[in-house]
């Protein structure tokens, strides 16, 4: 990759409060894969077979229960990166060192216990991202859980000690817990509130789901309709995410949720890419597919965000 693009420059002002390790890494982010430089991302993020079970998670494409199956799709596929928990990168990094950027998952959640007030645990550190050579560190804040202000002050301490040793860190923002009903936890006021508090704790990167026309809280609802916030379509809900994460000076991603028709996701992609956002991040939808079939989303997916790039 020949020096940095005019596009990559911008996004790493943004970050002009941030030690030149950080810069650095978010630059190979941005300089990785088939989207490189153009400031889109497209990642592959396999944590589900934590966050969901064994079986919901790989039993539709059996090959993807082996943690090599994983990197060898994000490197085929040209993603800017991988993220996963401890467990799967440390099976295979070694097998596929310096192929693709790495990003560790820091905290994890099961679904086994059935509990009103979800928190991750924090299942790996930053000097386990730093020994496997990763580019950045993740974690996962439940805005909405009666438990989210312990997320909060762990997150601020691990953004901190990931900073030093020039590490980013790549926030998923998602609301959950009993202090929202469940459509409100894609509701778009609170998915661009919980993008906002992941920028004031120090995200470089957040990762939401894409929003529904829908608002939870009946504060917001008020401004939302006093001040004419569009919230129609996709690419409207995309927009409000984007402004409320630093006017967009933050990169925000958008997930791809439960396996549906490629037609339905390339319909959400587009209207994320129309919305303003900074590319997908999406794991159920790439890896239960068979591998050609994938490939070739991941691909139709890359090509979505590099022609509003
Ligand atoms: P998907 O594309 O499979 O939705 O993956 C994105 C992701 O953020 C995963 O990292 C995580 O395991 C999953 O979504 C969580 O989904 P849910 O909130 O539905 O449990």
């Amino acid at each position: 990759m020949p020096g940095a693009t005019d596009r990559v420059k911008q996004i790493l002002s943004w970050y002009s409060g941030e030690n030149v390790g950080v810069k650095t890494n978010l630059a190979r982010l941005m300089n990785h894969g088939a989207l490189a430089g153009t400031g889109k991302f497209v990642i592959l993020p396999v944590d589900q077979g934590f966050e969901h079970g064994p079986a919901r998670s790989f039993a539709p494409n059996p090959p993807a229960y082996d943690p090599d199956y994983h990197f060898q799709l994000a490197i085929d596929a040209g993603c800017n990166a991988y993220a996963a928990p401890l467990g799967s990168l440390e099976a295979a990094a070694d097998k596929f060192a310096g192929q693709v950027p790495m990003i560790l998952k820091l905290n994890n959640s099961d679904t086994l216990a059935k509990i009103d007030e979800p928190i991750s645990a924090v299942t790996a550190s930053v000097k386990d991202a730093t020994r496997l050579g990763c580019v950045a560190i993740g974690y996962t804040i439940y805005p909405g859980s009666g438990a989210r202000n312990a997320m909060y002050e762990a997150l601020r301490e691990l953004v901190r000690e990931a900073r030093d040793v020039g590490l980013p860190t790549i926030v998923w923002a998602y609301p959950r817990g009993g202090g929202l009903s469940k459509p409100g936890e894609q509701a778009v006021d609170v998915v661009a509130y919980s993008a906002q508090v992941a920028c004031q704790l120090g995200a470089h990167v957040v990762k939401v789901k894409p929003p529904t026309d829908f608002v939870e809280q009946a504060e917001a609802k008020k401004v939302f309709e006093k001040c004419g916030i569009p919230t129609r379509t996709l690419a409207d809900r995309v927009r409000h995410v984007v402004q409320s994460s630093f006017n967009g000076k933050r990169i925000v991603i958008f997930s791809g949720g439960e396996t549906k028709t490629t037609e339905a996701l390339l319909d959400d992609i587009r209207g994320v890419a129309a919305g303003g956002g900074f590319g997908s991040i999406v794991g159920r939808n790439s890896f239960q597919r068979p591998r050609e079939e994938a490939l070739k989303l991941l691909a139709d997916i890359m090509d979505i965000h590099r022609k509003v790039s």
